[in-house]
């Protein structure tokens, strides 16, 4: 990896580096009254922003490298290859805001190739994990020893709000990678970029990350490996509920379950009872019953075509600009361009 040296002397990290903790309601509240509302619903459901405990994290790690899993290796090859023409289709980016930044390594192409065009370089990261954020700062500030980070911890939301408090000096790419979107419905899709837009100027960009429709046998692979490991990272959230919430779920008595809806265009993910089954959460004194077969929603993962990409825009206040495909044309990295 190339290293960017400056001859003058360059600040310590600490002084490079500020973190904001976004205050939100107790995490562990909002785990709890979700699960609660979410087990006593019809049809039942779980979030999948709370798959990524400590073990979630690391599973996800793995799921990006999977054989089936391609979407992580086919952006990385976009973002390797392509990351000179993705910053010099807009000359002058001195900021670079990245909402769900976690360990910020794809992010890493972009960043060196703006540092090649110019040295003054401002990174906001936004995650909703403190640990991932000081993790990936102190990395980042040692690889490039002129970055400046300003960091917010939080949720996407949060993050934007604080955001909007602050004065926009300097002409940002945002960046929303990893088809993250595509956990989003339509609604908060909408909803997130116009917030996004909102804390942007006309003319900065957003390099949006999406994954393309598909044959349904290689998206349902991608979400349902041979190794098992897609179905270690869903059943997961039974382990959490065991463990935060005094569930008594027996994992072994569920199945892994993965449907491409081809006309929504969404692989929907999850948790099936093998049996006729009531397990009890003690700490929200609820006995959630089963039915065998029934099955409790865990996560949507939307894929887009260009046409509803260039949609999506135009709804949100962008204007689709340019999209570089990966060489096999599975994955989408899409730069939007904030309009008035
Ligand atoms: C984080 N997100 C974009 C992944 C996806 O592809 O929807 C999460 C994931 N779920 C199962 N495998 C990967």
């Amino acid at each position: 990896m190339e290293t960017f040296k400056s001859h003058q002397s360059v600040q310590a990290t600490a002084d490079r580096l500020r973190i904001h903790r976004l205050s939100h309601t107790d995490a562990l509240n909002d785990f709890a009254g979700d699960v609660r509302a979410g087990l006593t619903a019809t049809p039942k459901r779980l979030f999948p922003k709370y798959f990524y405990d400590e073990l979630g994290s690391r599973l996800f790690e793995a799921i990006c490298l999977l054989p089936e899993y391609y979407p992580t290796r086919a952006e990385n090859e976009i973002l390797s290859r392509y990351a000179n023409e993705i910053v010099n289709s807009f000359e002058g980016y001195k900021t670079v805001l990245e909402m769900g930044s976690g360990s910020a390594s794809k992010t890493r192409s972009i960043i060196e190739a703006i540092l090649r065009q110019q040295p003054d370089l401002l990174f906001i990261p936004v995650d909703i994990s403190a640990t991932a954020l000081e993790n990936s700062s102190r990395e980042l500030l040692q690889s490039y020893p002129e970055l400046r980070i300003e960091a917010y911890a939080g949720e996407y939301f949060d993050g934007l709000a604080a955001l909007r408090e602050r004065p926009q000096g300097t002409h940002t790419l945002a960046l929303f990678l990893g088809s993250n979107i595509g956990n989003f419905d339509q609604d908060e899709a909408h909803q997130f970029l116009r917030a996004l837009r909102n804390v942007l100027r006309a003319g900065d960009g957003l390099l949006l990350g999406a994954d393309l429709k598909k044959d349904p046998q290689v998206l349902e692979a991608a979400y349902d490996d041979s190794l098992g490991v897609t179905a270690a990272f869903n059943l997961n959230l039974l382990v959490r509920i065991n463990r935060e919430l005094g569930g008594n779920f027996e994992p072994r008595a569920f199945c892994h379950v993965v449907k491409y809806d081809q006309e929504k265009g969404c692989v929907e993910t999850y948790i099936e009872s093998a049996i006729a089954q009531v397990v009890r959460v003690s700490g929200l004194e609820i006995d959630v019953q089963l039915d065998k077969g029934e099955r409790i929603h865990t996560e949507n993962s939307f894929k887009y075509d260009l046409e509803g990409l260039s949609r999506m825009a135009t709804e949100t206040g962008f204007t689709r600009a340019r999209t570089w495909l990966d060489k096999r044309e599975q994955f989408s990295s899409n730069l939007f361009l904030a309009v008035d």
